[in-house]
């Protein structure tokens, strides 16, 4: 193939429900278009897509796959993604940087949680949206019920472009209502068919559908529409070919195409579908950027003569490779040996090679043009989110925001001494899956590990294992519990005061302890008058107070929301010092403390939970049975979204949870929300967890 122009490349990403089978469809269109010679299978974990050790061994997708291949004069890009919920963070990426989404819908489940993920991101960048109806040839396929839930959800300008003749067992046709053809497949996989005249039985119903798409495109253009009437109500094939086009990429069709992916059915009818009517880099909406050093924003177009601009979307890191970055190109060209500025970095970066990949296999490419998808190894300080641009154009795109964690794990080495170790693969595997993150909490005292579900911080602690060499265990996070008082103590008092030889000790201290306002933290008084206290010895009351927060008088965490007044007390003259006053004041405040009605107090998150309406009386048992409070309710199209208050200790396993009780269709955000107060007999436990931890330690 000769040189690629922008206006020939056609970028897909294939989204949708996990096993709606996108990676097969993905390496059918690779397969049927010659790009590799062998249809790779899912059972024998030989698909070019999803190559990696676990992806094989578990016979998902987990991370997302750059594929290309080529039809006709055009040079199709496609990202295979993961349909696993744990895994969207890597569709959010794909979404950003491709034009169109091919949205995968399994024709004997119909629209899916994975559906509805796929099409909010992509419907949040803007990117065009086809959906294919796929797994026709499975013998519980319901084409028609799968089109009526995609125009219940997805509104009226669904558009039926195929539709099968005889799904199910021993699918092998399909009416193509574009053409006014029934499409005849072979079934050996490689995708071939043969054109014929659509039977009588069929052509009432495709000629309404071809209809409706003539009259569509005809309203939206007059001129065509005179020639539509000039013409007895029709258009030629290109102009309908114009018009469609024009009309899918303004998003006011949504068309629906129809695959047995597996068989290779309907799969160059979709490769061309694609290469004809979606559109091209040039199509594409200008990026929003962020001028380096500033914070007025510019628009960076799609422009192939412009100043040389890539995004990094993804990191990988191979054994025998080295890290490799992928991107696309936003404006100009990038050849192999380029030097690039870094944006975000300030730094020079050297595209030392280039490479177009297929899964694990690249080629060398020497020029990426505007809106190709690339790679390049070995970059030195360059990560996800990252603008590489040539002279004159300092910009950095707006970066893909990924979903926030939504479990959280506590991470244990095995083997002492791991710790660097850990530390260094943890980072590494962070730079690859920004949606896993990981922080050492001194307070906790623990390793915390953060993702999207129990199976994507499973495979990370497998890949540490892999790639990294370190065994870790994992193990419930501690809870960063607080300590307060419900009481006032008008009056405590302490007297440090030691006489052993030489120089004695004596301070003595007189406090006042408040509770204060959920939120307010900590407050420190000086009500002392007459020189009492000495005004050079406040300070040290007042240290050693603050110390005594830091590890609670009830369970040993910090104290929050009181206030501390130092009112009286006495000095002498010779033996007083900041460290007796220091003492007496820390003393004075953890009596007073266990005085005025002490309380432990737990972190409460806010949940809002998006389910059908089907799930909505589980998920409510549910959240009660965390001890949560609905605190709201609302819908958003057939789905309904509970807004809940749960404390962090009862939501461990929630992701896991709601998974299981809504057969995968739930879906959950988080953030920390306030501190409230531990029921009794819970705080009881917690009480003697910490008091036998400290005999432990002892
Ligand atoms: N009958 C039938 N089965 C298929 C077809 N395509 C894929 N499968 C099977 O369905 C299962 C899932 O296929 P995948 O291609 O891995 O699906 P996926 O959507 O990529 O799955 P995830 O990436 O894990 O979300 C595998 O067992 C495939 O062999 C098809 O067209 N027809
Ligand atoms: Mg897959």
């Amino acid at each position: 193939m000769g040189n690629i122009t922008p206006e020939k490349i056609r970028n897909v990403v294939i989204a949708g429900h996990g096993g709606s089978g996108k990676t097969m469809l993905a390496e059918s269109i690779l397969y049927t278009t010659g790009a590799v010679n062998r249809l790779g299978k899912i059972e024998e974990g030989s698909t070019t897509s999803d190559y990696s050790k676990d992806e094989v061994s578990r016979k998902i997708s987990i991370n997302s796959s750059v594929l290309n291949t080529t039809w006709e004069d055009f040079k199709l890009n496609i990202i295979d993604t993961p349909g696993y919920t744990d895994f969207t963070g890597s569709v959010k990426s794909s979404m950003r940087i491709m034009d169109t989404a091919l949205i995968v819908v399994n024709a004997s489940e119909g629209v899916e949680v994975g559906t509805e993920i796929a099409v909010n991101y992509a419907k949040e960048y803007g990117i065009e949206i086809c959906f294919v109806v796929n797994k026709l040839d499975y013998e519980k396929s319901d084409f028609d019920s799968t089109l009526a839930q995609l125009r219940e959800n997805y509104g009226g300008h669904v558009a039926e472009l195929q539709f099968p003749v005889n799904q199910g067992f021993g699918f092998d046709s399909i009416i193509d209502v574009l053409k006014m053809k029934l499409l005849k497949f072979n079934t050996d996989g490689k995708g071939e068919y043969t054109e014929h005249d659509i039977p009588d039985a069929l052509k009432e119903k495709a000629n309404a559908l071809h209809q409706e798409l003539i009259e569509i495109v005809a309203e939206e253009d007059e001129e065509m529409m005179s020639r539509f009437f000039d013409e007895g109500g029709t258009l030629t094939e290109e102009e309908l070919i114009e018009g469609l086009s024009r009309e899918i990429k303004a998003k006011k069709i949504l068309p629906v195409l129809c695959t047995a992916g597996m068989a290779g059915i309907g799969v160059k009818p979709l490769t061309e579908f694609i290469c004809k009517y979606c559109p091209s880099p040039l199509d594409s909406a200008p990026f929003m950027a962020k001028k380096t050093g500033s914070d007025d924003y510019v628009e960076v177009m799609s422009n192939p003569t412009g100043e040389a601009a890539i995004f990094v979307f993804k990191t990988l890191s191979e054994p025998h490779v080295g890290e490799m970055s992928f991107f696309r190109v936003l404006s100009g060209s990038v050849n192999a040996g380029m030097d690039l500025t870094n944006q975000n970095k300030n730094k020079a970066e050297r595209l030392t090679q280039i490479f177009q990949m297929n899964g694990k296999n690249r080629k060398d490419m020497t020029t990426a043009v505007t809106g190709d998808i690339s790679a390049v190894v070995k970059l030195k300080d360059t990560h996800v989110n990252n603008t590489l641009t040539g002279k004159g154009l300092n910009v950095q795109i707006d970066p893909i925001i990924f979903p926030e964690p939504l479990i959280e794990q506590a991470l244990l080495s095995k083997q002492k001494g791991d710790e660097d170790k850990i530390a260094s693969g943890l980072s590494h595997l962070h730079e690859e899956d920004p949606t896993f993150l990981f922080h050492f909490d001194p307070e906790l005292g623990q390793t915390i590990i953060a993702g999207q579900g129990e199976l994507h911080l499973a495979i990370i602690i497998a890949r540490l294992k892999e790639k990294y060499g370190v065994e870790v265990n994992i193990v419930a996070p501690r809870i960063p519990f607080r300590e307060t008082i419900k009481g006032k103590v008008e009056d405590v008092e302490y007297k440090h005061k030691k006489q052993s030889g030489g120089h004695g000790q004596y301070g003595h201290v007189h406090l006042k302890l408040e509770p204060q306002k959920r939120g307010t933290g900590f407050e420190f008084a000086n009500e002392v008058v007459g020189g009492a206290i000495p005004t050079k010895f406040i300070p040290a009351v007042e240290k050693g107070v603050i110390e005594a927060l830091v590890k609670g008088p009830v369970a040993h965490y910090p104290v929050v929301d009181v206030k501390v007044t130092v009112h009286f007390g006495s000095y002498h003259d010779v033996d007083s010092s900041e460290m007796a006053f220091k003492i007496a004041g820390a003393q004075a405040f953890k009596k007073g403390f266990l005085e005025a009605k002490p309380v432990l107090l737990e972190p409460i998150y806010e949940i809002e939970v998006t389910v059908p309406e089907a799930f909505m009386g589980d998920v409510m048992g549910d959240i009660s049975s965390r001890r949560g409070k609905i605190s709201g309710m609302d819908t958003n199209g057939k789905m309904q979204i509970i807004k809940a208050n749960v404390p962090l200790s009862e939501m461990h396993d929630y992701a896991t949870k709601l998974r299981s009780i809504t057969q995968g269709r739930g879906i959950f955000k988080r953030r920390f929300d306030h501190y409230e107060e531990v029921p009794k007999e819970i705080e009881v436990k917690v009480v003697a967890e910490a008091q036998k931890e400290q005999a432990e330690a002892h």
